[in-house]
């Protein structure tokens, strides 16, 4: 594959509802969507994960576009590719920055997909014709406004609801929607806020039959995880410490955790998001698909891996009109029953919007071979 030309866009858009987690609210989302075109014409697409400010991870949408502009593209316009894999490969010598490479190589995954005429999905491996999804649900005023949230949810379909946790913001919300909701799948999400000095505190999350505390301790820490996982009884899944099929190994070994959030994003792009998938596989540990609040295309990403066999838990791809008064896909993202019907078209199976792509544009540039 040839590619002449790599645009990159700085998009803003609004959110319905703001999204509260342990680190911050927000609502206006901005992030890079990035094109690749072929001599043929022919584009593909990706999106970054990375958010305005660095307190999810230290990626930022400006430190994606400076690494991008001044060091992925050019390596990636110097040399055709004949098959995705090599992008990452490419980037190897380049340290960290991984939600800037998995933009640009889910665009070249994209457009490889397409210029064999078959789905993502397949491309990747990935077998099943529909994905099971869940809802994660931010941090809300109250608990009765909390549970009128997941009650909708719940109606809806979806098959495991998240929510967001932190410091007097746990046990008794848990508790009470385990009241009201005694059998629903649940789980919690503390995106870092929590300390070794908690351990008696989250241990008493024991008795109200969570499936996951997802993140519990610092975004870099294995170890402290591992000390954590042995005195609790709920399962430790990882989310933002795992950036690699490496870290994996390294978690399995030390204990860290029994499941992993898998975010193309934070890993660094499909290749390593399949790599992690495969060794978490061998290692019987399951794993499900993470969200960044993606717009249509990361969104239509994360559902071509979540065909994969492996993924056997619902993660976190809700419907786009969940998030967006209007999405940048036609069509849009959704969700029925808690099930998205994964698209047969070639590449990400969803057509990116120009028109709407335009209006929400803050800025663009074009690179070429
Ligand atoms: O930790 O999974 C997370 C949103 C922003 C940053 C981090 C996380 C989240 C979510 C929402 O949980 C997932 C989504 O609906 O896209
Ligand atoms: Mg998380």
């Amino acid at each position: 594959m040839q590619i002449k030309y790599i645009t990159l866009r700085h998009m803003k858009m609004r959110m319905k509802k703001p999204f509260t987690t342990s680190f911050g609210t927000q609502q206006d989302k901005e992030f890079i969507l990035v094109e690749v075109k072929n001599t043929d014409g022919l584009s593909g697409w990706g999106e970054s994960v990375a958010f305005t400010e660095p307190l999810y991870k230290e990626e930022t949408v400006k430190t994606n576009w400076h690494i991008m502009e001044d060091f992925l593209i050019p390596l990636l316009l110097k040399e055709p590719i004949t098959h995705p894999d090599q992008v990452s490969e490419r980037f190897a010598h380049i340290k960290g920055n991984y939600m800037a490479k998995s933009a640009l190589e889910g665009a070249v995954w994209d457009l490889y997909a397409k210029e064999k005429g078959i789905p993502l999905a397949k491309a990747l491996g990935g077998e099943k014709k529909t994905i099971e999804v869940g809802i994660s649900i931010g941090i809300q005023k109250s608990i009765d406004q909390l549970l009128q949230v997941i009650e909708q949810h719940v109606n809806e379909g979806y098959k495991r609801i998240k929510v967001k946790i932190k410091p007097n913001w746990d046990i008794e919300v848990i508790r009470a929607i385990r009241q009201k909701f005694p059998d629903i799948q649940l789980m919690a999400d503390a995106n870092s806020a929590y300390t070794l000095a908690d351990v008696d505190h989250l241990a008493k999350l024991d008795e109200f039959n969570l499936m996951m505390i997802e993140q519990p301790l610092a975004h870099d820490d294995i170890i402290d995880h591992a000390e954590l996982q042995a005195k609790i009884k709920t399962p430790i899944c990882l989310d933002e410490s795992i950036h690699s099929a490496e870290d994996v190994r390294k978690a399995i070994k030390l204990g860290s955790c029994k499941i992993i959030n898998i975010k193309i994003g934070r890993v660094g792009g499909l290749t390593e998001a399949k790599k992690i998938h495969d060794l978490c596989q061998k290692n019987g540990i399951p794993v499900w698909c993470g969200g960044m609040l993606e717009a249509g295309v990361g969104r239509a990403h994360n559902i071509a891996i979540t065909t994969l066999s492996n993924f056997t838990m619902p993660g976190d791809t809700a419907a786009s009109s969940r998030y967006w008064e209007e999405d940048i896909i036609d069509p849009e993202v959704t969700v029925e029953n808690g099930v998205i019907f994964v698209p047969d078209r070639p590449g990400i199976g969803y057509e990116p919007n120009r028109e709407k792509i335009e209006e929400r544009t803050l800025f663009s540039k074009t690179f070429r071979s």
